[in-house]
């Protein structure tokens, strides 16, 4: 029986995480065997619709205008969104994910431009996602009544360590955001960042947070760090890939039916550590060779690394998440 649960605590995290590292990806392979069955991998493209210039100052972000460290372009316009959707399916993706930098999105001409694109990916055949910063529970709804599948909205970390990476808006604003999403009946996309001097502590709860919402994410993004020069956690040290491995395996311990999303950070990791990724339970990656504004493995490597090890993609709409 899966173990589906709401009421998880820190401490109940923590002992998992820290059980011997073979015991953790057996009992996360396990419980992923039983919400899925077979092992596929759900490829995910991503798109910078509108890149850099955000008022936000997350510490990790070269899209910040804060640290004035990436390029600063517009809203694309409609037609080249959807063609470079259209790429990416030819490829091989079943999901399109669009991002945008901003704090929340206004309502107007580009925000109606955005509905447009969703419909557009729709008409792909393809599941549409956005992370467009905080919506309003209009927004949401129209979002929905263009056909969005998923919205992407992370905590990024624990809520006590979460001052120390983001100060222009609260935890409580995040959830109030995905609270909206859940209630227009939109798939949540919620993770977090490794690597950013967080505490195992914070990673567990993190991952306790997200588990205890009221229905789990449908999707999970585990991404570590991409450090980006000019940033302020551009110096930070390169997370321990065993330590990506064991929050993905208590992702799936805790979140049994969730798409766990191997995220950014790939590039850092060998296919060897991407691989016991999969076998503590990830079954989606960002797939195309960009991620945001920076780098992410080419597809040919991607396809080369499932062909090595006999994984096969997942069809479109097979997720429980639509
Ligand atoms: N502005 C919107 C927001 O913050 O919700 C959407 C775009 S934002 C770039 C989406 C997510 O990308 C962030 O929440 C963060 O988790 C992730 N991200 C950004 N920069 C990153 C980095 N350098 N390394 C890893 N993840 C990063
Ligand atoms: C998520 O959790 N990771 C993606 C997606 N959701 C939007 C973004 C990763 C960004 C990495 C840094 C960059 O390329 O700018
Ligand atoms: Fe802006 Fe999103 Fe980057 Fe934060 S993570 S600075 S909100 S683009």
């Amino acid at each position: 029986m899966l173990n589906i649960r709401h009421d998880w605590t820190v401490a109940e995290a923590r002992a998992l995480h820290d059980l011997p590292l073979l015991e953790l990806v057996w009992r996360a392979q396990g419980a992923h065997r039983e919400a899925f069955g077979e092992h596929k991998v759900q490829l995910c493209s991503l798109l910078s619709i509108k890149t850099g210039g955000c008022p936000e100052d997350c510490g990790y972000c070269p899209q910040s205008a804060r640290h004035g460290s990436g390029p600063v372009e517009p809203l694309m316009a409609v037609s080249e969104v959807l063609a470079a959707a259209a790429e990416a399916r030819g490829a091989g993706a079943t999901r399109f994910c669009m991002g945008a930098a901003w704090r929340a999105p206004k309502d107007g001409r580009q925000f109606d431009a955005v509905l447009e694109m969703v419909r557009g990916v729709r008409g792909l055949g393809m599941e549409a996602c956005v992370t467009l910063g905080m919506l309003t529970d209009d927004q949401a709804r129209r979002l929905k009544d263009a056909g969005l599948s998923a919205y992407n909205h992370n905590l990024d970390t624990s809520e006590e360590h979460y001052g120390e990476i983001i100060s222009t808006r609260t935890y409580d604003d995040r959830l109030r955001t995905l609270a909206a999403v859940r209630n227009a009946g939109i798939g949540v996309c919620c993770g977090g960042i490794l690597g950013m001097g967080e505490s195992i502590d914070d990673r567990c709860a993190l991952l306790v947070t997200l588990a205890n919402l009221p229905t789990h994410p449908e999707s999970v993004p585990i991404n570590a760090l991409v450090p980006v020069e000019g940033t302020p956690l551009a110096d930070r040290p390169k997370l321990d890939t065993v330590d990506m491995v064991r929050a993905i395996a208590v992702a799936r311990l805790l979140m049994p039916r969730a798409m766990v999303r191997l995220s950014a950070g790939r590039l850092s990791m060998n296919e060897e550590a991407q691989l016991l990724c999969m076998m503590a339970g990830a079954n989606s990656i960002f797939y195309g060779d960009r991620l945001l504004t920076t780098g992410n493995p080419d597809v040919a490597a991607d396809q080369a690394m499932l062909a090595r090890a006999g994984l096969t993609a997942l069809d479109p709409f097979a997720s429980p998440s639509v």
